[in-house]
């Protein structure tokens, strides 16, 4: 951060796209966390510094497909940083197109090469390669099916069934969509999984321990891959990426149903048709899914917060 004039603040930011989804990378944020672990600074992060939040990810700055990457110091001496992720709403557990977005910046940064990196995350490490070609792998944290084929009440559509399912953050999976899994169909497919989110919320189906479904997939067939999908983010925005967590968490449920071998690759295409390579190893029984995708640095600046100006802090969702 750069004191610029008296009620001004100036802050460093890169961003990327993955797949067409927007990361940006936060890169000297001005914010006391404390001094606990990633995970309690996800928390004051998300008390504490909430205006911050909105003026990186929200207009006039950005827009809902934003997602924000805190770069931090690691946890573990052995990775090469710590980041926090958020989007126009609140804050993300893991993101898979995010990581390989911020591999790709510390690469623009010069702080590393090609090989193998290790990112700390509020909920867990995450193993990371830079390919020669710019290609991001990322091992991500464990990924499970927590149940199986749950049926809900969905307002105009009638009983939806899915898959309720852990890749870093949480998701309710749907293989059966009545609305078809095209571009064409963004707005219908936005309304709908809009309305699945709210049944889910309304007939309290959660993830484990009561975890908010904020996720929700839709799957169609597709000609490039195994699968095509549309993913609504926390919000009202759809991932252009496959969404990373989002295609480990088909992975786990691919892996439960005997319908994906450990090795085996998984192509998902996104609904704006860019694709990920996932696959996943067992160890200890758990899933642990690699998800493999490309990202491009495409601008960087400082954002100014200017303590005059009335949507400083982000125009609220
Ligand atoms: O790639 O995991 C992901 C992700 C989550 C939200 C947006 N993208």
């Amino acid at each position: 951060m750069h004191s610029k004039e008296a009620g001004q603040m100036e802050v460093a930011f890169i961003d990327s796209h993955t797949g067409g989804e927007p990361t940006r990378v936060v890169v000297d944020a001005p914010l006391d966390l404390g001094t606990g672990s990633l995970f309690e600074k996800r928390e004051q992060f998300k008390t504490q510094h909430d205006p911050f939040r909105r003026a990186v990810c929200n207009e006039p700055r950005a827009s809902d497909t934003f997602v924000g990457a805190l770069l931090l110091p690691p946890e573990d001496e052995k990775a090469v940083a710590g980041v926090i992720f958020f989007n126009n709403v609140g804050v993300l557990g893991m993101c898979g197109h995010g990581t390989i977005g911020v591999i790709r910046t510390l690469q623009h940064m010069g702080r590393i090469g090609p090989g193998t990196h290790l990112l700390d995350t509020p909920v867990g490490q995450v193993r990371t390669i830079l390919h020669e070609d710019g290609r991001v792998t990322v091992q991500n944290v464990a990924a499970h099916r927590h149940q199986k084929q749950v049926q809900v009440e969905v307002e105009g559509h009638g009983t939806i069934t899915g898959d309720v399912a852990y890749g870093g953050n949480w998701f309710f999976l749907i293989s059966d969509s009545p609305v078809a899994v095209e571009f064409q169909h963004l707005e219908k497919l936005t309304e709908f999984t809009c309305k699945v989110r709210e049944a889910l919320e309304k007939h309290g189906i959660s993830g484990k321990d009561g975890a908010t479904i904020d996720h929700i997939e839709v799957f169609g067939p597709s000609d490039l891959a195994n699968s095509r999908n549309f993913v609504l983010c926390p919000g009202k925005a759809y991932d252009r990426s496959p969404c990373g967590t989002g295609t480990s968490a088909k992975l786990a449920c691919l892996q439960a149903d005997g319908k994906l071998q450990e090795g085996e690759i998984w192509k998902q295409e996104s609904i704006i048709g860019s694709v990920f390579e996932g696959s996943y190893r067992l160890q200890d029984g758990q899933v642990m899914p690699s998800i493999t995708g490309t990202a491009f640095v495409n601008m960087k600046g400082v954002l100014v917060l200017d303590e005059l100006d009335p949507f400083c802090w982000g125009i609220l969702n």
